[in-house]
């Protein structure tokens, strides 16, 4: 498929060192996505990223409930959470993007997961779909109507992002190719894609998009 510059976007979901091999919240392979999301930058002109970014004292944080480990569900704010390890603490390593990652085309970047109260997975709203981030209102303002979503991870982050999109109008295709599982559970990778699917996200890979 072609990309009409003018209406397309491509997002870029928390390319982070903690989400790579070697981070505190790793991806079994996400470093091959690197490669993957540089070589289709250069088939964009409209390029956002999302970041990301918690305090210490993030309710997400397994070390913030005393006797709760990673990997367990709780409840925050009435909200189910899973409890994730200390990760993308703001100011550190792991919340930086990966070092090969290129940067130079990005429009703009968005935090989220700021406000330790609640999870933000989306780069569009945070779990409880009480605050904004903004992306939404900038991708239209500058009248962006199909994105394509990468990065990390696929049924996580990457898939609140692409759920969103869809339910905020915008043509949404998902490039599976530039995206891997944490995978908590088997399957949740091929599970999220499923439900993507049915949500009325297009899954294609890199090679079907041209320049
Ligand atoms: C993510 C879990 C916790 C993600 C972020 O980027 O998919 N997952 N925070
Ligand atoms: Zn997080």
């Amino acid at each position: 498929m072609k990309i009409n510059q003018k209406n397309s976007a491509l997002l870029i979901v928390d390319v982070q060192n903690d989400f790579l091999p070697g981070g505190a919240l790793a991806v079994a392979n996400g470093d091959e996505i690197i490669p993957v999301i540089n070589s289709l930058q250069q088939k964009f002109d409209f390029i956002v990223a999302t970041q990301d970014f918690h305090p210490e004292n993030h309710g997400s944080f397994a070390a913030n409930h005393p006797g709760k480990k990673p990997g367990e569900p709780t409840t925050l704010n009435g909200l189910e959470q899973m409890l994730w390890p200390v990760h993308c603490v703001q100011g550190s390593f792991g919340a930086e993007f990966h070092a090969d990652l290129n940067t130079k085309k990005w429009k703009e970047t968005v935090q989220k997961g700021k406000n330790p109260e609640v999870d933000s997975y989306s780069g569009f709203f945070d779990n409880a779909r009480m605050e904004d981030t903004g992306l939404s209102f900038f991708l239209k303002s500058h009248e962006i109507q199909r994105i394509f979503v990468t990065g990390l991870a696929l049924d996580y982050c990457v898939k609140f992002t692409a759920m969103d999109a869809v339910s905020l109008g915008f043509e949404t295709y998902l490039v599976r190719d530039a995206s891997r599982a944490v995978n908590l559970s088997a399957g949740d990778g091929e599970a999220a894609l499923e439900e993507m699917k049915q949500a009325g996200v297009k899954v294609i890979t890199s090679k079907e998009i041209e320049n």
